[in-house]
C-alpha cells in the first residue's frame, strides 16, 4: 500500500492554494517539483562542473568548480516561482554571486563593458535569454546546493542560475554556458519567453496577456509536474 499512498501524498503536495503574500497570480505547492516545458526530456547525468562564458562565442573560458571556489560563498533562503502559478516557499541555495564570476572572469565593473544580453544554457539543451542587469543583483547565484546537501538531478546539477525576482524558466539547471551578446538573442522558446520575466511585475509571456495564459498554465500544473518523474527516470 505504500506506492499508492505516496503517489497520493504527491498529488496533494502539488494542489495549488491561495497563501498570503505570494506575489500576483501565484499560488503555493508545498511541494518542489521537477518542473520543465518538455518534462519528458532527461535530465542529463550528474557532471563535474564546466560553465563556458563567452562573449558573442569568442573570449572563451571554461569555468571548473575550482574557479568558482575562489569567491565568497552566500546562502540564500528565497520563495521559487514558475510562470504556470505554482510557488515553493524557503528554499535555501549556496552557491557563489553571479555578479562576482563574471566580474573576475572579465575584469569589467559592475553595469560597464558587459555586454548589454546573456543566454544562458544548460546541459538538455535548453537556454534562456537575459538582460544583463537583471543578473547583476546580489541574491542571484550561480548554486551548487540546495536545502543542505549538493543539487540532485531532478533540481540542477550540478550548477544551477538562481534568480528568485524571475520566473522558474530563467532558473536555469544544469548550467554549462553564460553566453553575453550585444543584440538581443532570439529565444529558443519563442514568444513564451518573456525577456525579463520580472516576478513582481507579472511579466509573464512576451506578448500575450496575463489572463490567456493563466488557465492553461494552471491546467498544466499537475502533468507536467508528474511527467517530469518519468523524464527523471529516462
Ligand atoms: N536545464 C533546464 N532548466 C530549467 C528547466 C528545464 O527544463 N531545463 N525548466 C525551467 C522551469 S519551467 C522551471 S519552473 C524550473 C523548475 O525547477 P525545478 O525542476 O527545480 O522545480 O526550472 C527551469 N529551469
Ligand atoms: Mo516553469
Amino acid at each position: 500500500m505504500r506506492g499508492p499512498i505516496s503517489v497520493a501524498a504527491t498529488i496533494a503536495d502539488l494542489v495549488p492554494r491561495r497563501s498570503g503574500g505570494l506575489p500576483p497570480g501565484q499560488r503555493e505547492v508545498r511541494a518542489f517539483p521537477r518542473f520543465a516545458d518538455k518534462p519528458l526530456r532527461p535530465a542529463p547525468p550528474i557532471e563535474p562542473i564546466a560553465l563556458e562564458v563567452s562573449v558573442e562565442g569568442a573570449e572563451r573560458r571554461t569555468l571548473t568548480e575550482s574557479d568558482l571556489g575562489r569567491h565568497d560563498v552566500v546562502e540564500l533562503t528565497r520563495d521559487f516561482h514558475c510562470v504556470t502559478t505554482w510557488s515553493h516557499r524557503g528554499l535555501r541555495w549556496r552557491g557563489v554571486r553571479f555578479v562576482d564570476v563574471v566580474t573576475d572572469t572579465f575584469g569589467a565593473g559592475v553595469g560597464d563593458e558587459l555586454p548589454p544580453y546573456l543566454v544562458a544554457s544548460a546541459a538538455d539543451g535548453v537556454s534562456a535569454t537575459f538582460v544583463t542587469v537583471d543578473l547583476l543583483g546580489h541574491d542571484v547565484l550561480l548554486a551548487t546546493d540546495l536545502d543542505g546537501a549538493p543539487l540532485d538531478r531532478a533540481h540542477g546539477a550540478p550548477l544551477r542560475l538562481v534568480s528568485p525576482g524571475q520566473y522558474g524558466y530563467k532558473n536555469v539547471k544544469h548550467l554549462v554556458g553564460l553566453d553575453f551578446r550585444c543584440r538581443q538573442p532570439v529565444s529558443a522558446l519563442g514568444g513564451k519567453e518573456h525577456l525579463r520575466a520580472r516576478v513582481d511585475r507579472e511579466e509573464r509571456h512576451s506578448t500575450l496577456p496575463n489572463w490567456a495564459v493563466t488557465i492553461p498554465n494552471r491546467l498544466s500544473i499537475g502533468p507536467t509536474a508528474l511527467a517530469a518523474v518519468r523524464g527523471l527516470a529516462r
